[in-house]
């Protein structure tokens, strides 16, 4: 697996600086069976964060939890034992990994919820160039419900305004959807071809997206059942930030202060040139 990720590294890593996110085919094939029995414990024991983001409807709901690898043993197994954390070390171009957490996103086959544009940093309290998330679908993807990337929307001054998934209105409790505060409004690639470029790749099960956490991305909704696995990391030069208002996930009570590395009780290095 790493073979595969340093026979082509410096480009890929070369790919990862300038378009913010790349395409790993069959990176994780041997994984799927376990992350797939991982995804199945945590639907069964779902974690205060479990949300359907609103979809009841028997078309075939999308919900995501996370921050459930310490209590997932498949999780944690592919956090410490997979080799995520060489590829992602090699994409950020970073000596050290750190785990942030893992998110597991899945729409049901029939699920008509897009994934709103957006980009993850400013729901998170960590910042920085060396960020990373690995996208790792189980099922296979057609082009049409496949993660949406806008190219080089890492680079772009301005963030994308945070917004809840359910209700779009502003996440930090602030009523702006308009350019304010650093932010800019989300993006409307479809409608403006030529200004944006959407990268996008069918995937087979075990396919890895790795895209950096200010790359705005979005998806369509789901004809056939998509589970999603997102490992989410960070590298050497990653910090603490305070928001102006709620992270997503919270971690209440984690006492850290702007400019502070993430604590590494709560967030553990990774297995690196191991
Ligand atoms: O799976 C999806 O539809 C979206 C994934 C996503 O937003 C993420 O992993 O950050």
């Amino acid at each position: 697996m790493s073979d595969h990720l340093h026979a082509a590294g410096a480009n890929l890593a070369d790919a990862f600086a300038t378009d913010g996110a790349v395409h790993l085919p069959g990176l994780f094939t041997d994984w799927i069976d376990e992350l797939a029995a991982g995804v199945e414990r945590n639907e069964a024991q779902p974690s205060e964060f479990f949300d359907d983001n609103g979809t009841t409807d028997d078309a075939g709901r999308f919900w995501d939890d996370y921050c459930n690898w310490s209590r997932i043993p498949e999780f944690e197994r592919f956090a410490f034992q997979s080799g995520i954390a060489e590829v992602a070390a090699g994409l950020m171009r970073s000596d050290t990994v750190q785990l942030f957490h893992e998110h597991v996103l899945v729409k049901e086959a029939g699920a008509p919820r897009r994934t709103p544009w957006h980009c993850d940093a400013p729901y998170y309290f960590v910042d920085g160039p060396q960020t990373v998330s690995i996208w790792i679908p189980l099922d296979l993807v057609p082009v049409e419900s496949t993660l949406r990337l806008v190219r080089g929307s890492h680079l772009w001054d301005e963030a994308v305004h945070p917004v809840s998934w359910t209700t779009g209105g502003g996440f930090y409790g602030d009523d702006e959807t308009t350019r304010s505060g650093g932010f800019q409004p989300a993006p409307d690639p479809d409608a403006e071809p030529d200004r944006f470029e959407v990268l996008e790749w069918a995937c087979e099960p075990g396919d890895a997206v790795a895209f950096h956490y200010r790359t705005v991305h979005g998806a369509r909704g789901s004809a056939s059942l998509r589970r999603a696995f997102s490992l989410r990391m960070v590298g050497d030069d990653a910090r603490y930030v305070q928001r102006r208002g709620r992270t997503s996930p919270p971690f209440d009570g984690h006492e850290m202060v702007d400019g502070q590395r993430l604590r590494e009780d709560w967030f553990p290095m990774l297995p690196v040139g191991s």
